[in-house]
């Protein structure tokens, strides 16, 4: 008899689904085969199951790193990078990669899982209880809960539109525990599930606005090209270096645009920035916005001559954010760029000569002037030393993928390590924010195969060095460089009290960050010559193996806040 009920029960729950199998499944269907997370209650099973069922289940140490990694997985891939939290304190961990993601314009989801909404509803103190929905709300693109396993699908096709569609950002999508355990016939169940069609469908420029664009770059004297991380984003690589070279016009690229054009193409303005802001007169903005870190495209950087903009970005609301735009041109990068390659026709002049020509003197004095700090041996390091070596090794490898954080590691890596190949190089992004170095790397490795080169200061390495474990557990080809200048900005700060502390921005002289990496079995070098440096970094790109390089660098060689110091507010009672 009790036989008989278990097979009766066996023959009805194979014709049965339920919320966990829907999540999957609908992650599947639309292609999202990858999870970033860390797991516990409720989604600890969601976590195991989709790693039965296929999908890639990365799990972190901390959520943020999950989150980052999603976010720069949705910028390599326009498909949105998926981050997987418990409730309240892993979805608060997770929410500053959401908001990372949205103000970087980066497609990502962040799946939460959330307490029983009758008892959050009352705040009768559930576990881990908090309105997770309307926290995050403002922090994103959109925000949805889905209540019904019915409704998973349609729940996951919502938050993909929203997270890649028009201008990309962050979504949040709130599950509750309940939902996973949710059963319903898995007829109902599989026709529930929404294939998204088109998710981001192509926004085609008006041909007034390209005319109108081309008609002000044509009269220009001194034209400018600026191209950003939404150019790169759009993988319309072919178009933009079509459009650039067509046009003849100097570009400038933004950081994480360095490669869609190689910095060292004869267009290339990247070593003549403050000369050709300053000095152009028409400038033409491709996926780039015109906030702090182009100065809000006017003062001082900007000088004194008259400029008229040309802006091509997906949204329009973009326009006049900071400055009158006089040829707005809104679409997608991709249809943008073709839409003005094919109304420039057959014989677009040459961008004025005499223009070029300064540009080029400019750049290759600047060039020049640089060149012998690059080569010099000094021991310990300064950072021109170090990223000489550097800079070499990637000009050797173009296909490895460079992550960069810090502040003067930041600033100085961009300018010295050309970039050669689109979407190579990841960083901080609009927030300057320090953290998201392994999460970037580690996604980077995953989404691409190719070998990742991070090249990290002490500081902001500190904010996810946790994960050179998950590095080392998923035996990704990851090498990172630490610049140890035992500190933020400098090493060498005293407290001006006279008392035992440390100054705040010091940190543990001598640090050997090497052998955190030896902890998980990775390889650890200890690097105090550019020579050193470069030897450990080729070892490690050609082994693939997981390794940590500490970099020694003069305490003494950075400078405040690196290339941003200008923004520390000034008291005229404080002269530093
Ligand atoms: C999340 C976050 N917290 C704090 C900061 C402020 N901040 C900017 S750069 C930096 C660290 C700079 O030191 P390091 O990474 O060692 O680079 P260095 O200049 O020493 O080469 C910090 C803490 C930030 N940008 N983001
Ligand atoms: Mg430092």
């Amino acid at each position: 008899m009790a036989e008989a009920a278990l097979k009766a029960e066996v023959e009805e729950t194979q014709d049965l689904t339920d919320g966990f199998s829907l999540v999957i499944d609908a992650m599947k269907l639309n292609g999202l085969n990858t999870i970033y997370g860390v797991p516990g209650i409720p989604i600890t099973d969601l976590g195991r199951h989709a790693q039965a069922a296929g999908i890639r289940v990365l799990s972190f140490r901390h959520e943020q790193n999950a989150g980052y990694a999603a976010a720069i997985a949705g910028f390599l891939t326009k498909k949105p990078g998926v981050c997987l939290t418990v409730s309240a304190p892993g979805f608060l961990n997770g929410l500053t990669a959401l908001a990372h993601a949205t103000t970087n314009c980066f497609p990502m989801i962040l799946v939460s899982g959330s307490s029983e909404r009758e008892i959050v509803d009352l705040q009768q103190g559930d576990y881990e209880e908090m309105d997770q929905l309307a926290i995050a709300k403002p922090l994103c693109k959109a925000a949805y809960r889905v209540l019904h396993a019915q409704d998973i699908g349609i729940g996951f096709a919502r938050a993909i539109r929203a997270a890649v569609s028009g201008r990309p950002g962050g979504v949040y999508l709130d599950l509750p525990a309940k939902l996973f355990a949710q059963v319903i016939s898995a007829d109902a169940g599989a026709k529930s599930l929404v294939k998204v069609v088109d998710a981001a469908p192509a926004q085609i420029p008006a041909p007034t606005a390209v005319k109108r664009a081309l008609d002000v770059l044509k009269a220009a004297k001194r034209p400018l090209i600026i191209l950003g991380k939404g150019a790169a984003y759009a993988q319309a690589d072919d178009a933009i270096r079509a459009l650039v070279e067509k046009s003849g016009v100097p570009f400038l690229p933004m950081s994480m645009a360095k490669g869609l054009l190689p910095d060292t193409h004869p267009q290339c303005a990247g070593a003549a920035r403050s000369t050709v802001l300053k000095d152009s007169d028409v400038v033409m903005l491709v996926g780039a916005r015109l906030n702090w870190l182009l100065s809000h495209g006017k003062g001082k950087a900007w000088g004194d001559a008259p400029k008229k903009f040309i802006q091509v970005d997906i949204e329009p609301k973009e326009m006049d954010s900071n400055v009158e735009i006089a040829a707005p041109v809104v679409g997608d990068i991709g249809s943008c760029v073709s839409a003005m390659l094919d109304a420039m026709g057959g014989s677009w002049p040459a961008a004025p000569a005499d223009w070029m020509g300064s540009v080029t003197a400019k750049r290759d004095e600047n060039v020049a002037k640089m060149a012998p700090r690059l080569m010099n041996n000094k021991s310990p390091m300064d950072y021109h030393g170090a990223l000489g070596a550097l800079r070499t090794i990637i000009k050797e490898r173009p296909d490895a993928i460079l992550v960069n954080e810090g502040a003067n590691t930041l600033d100085l890596a961009r300018g010295v390590i050309d970039m050669y190949k689109p979407r190579k190089r990841l960083d901080v992004g609009t927030w300057g924010v320090m953290g998201v170095g392994m999460g970037s790397a580690i996604a980077a490795a995953v989404e691409t195969g190719n070998p990742v080169l991070a090249i990290e200061g002490d500081s902001a390495f500190g904010f996810s060095g946790m994960e050179v474990e998950t590095i080392c557990r998923y035996q990704l080809p990851i090498c990172v460089v630490i610049f140890n200048n035992d500190g933020i900005y400098r090493g060498t700060d005293q407290n001006a009290s006279g008392g035992p502390d440390p100054a705040p921005t010091v940190f543990v002289k001598g640090s050997r960050y090497d052998k955190m990496m030896e902890a998980f079995g990775g390889t650890g070098v200890n690097a105090t010559t550019p020579d050193e440096l470069k030897r450990a970094v080729n070892a490690a790109m050609d082994s693939g193996k997981p390794t940590l390089i500490n970099a020694v660098i003069n305490p003494a060689a950075g400078s405040e806040s690196g290339r941003i110091g200008n923004l520390n507010p000034q008291s005229k009672l404080r002269k530093k």
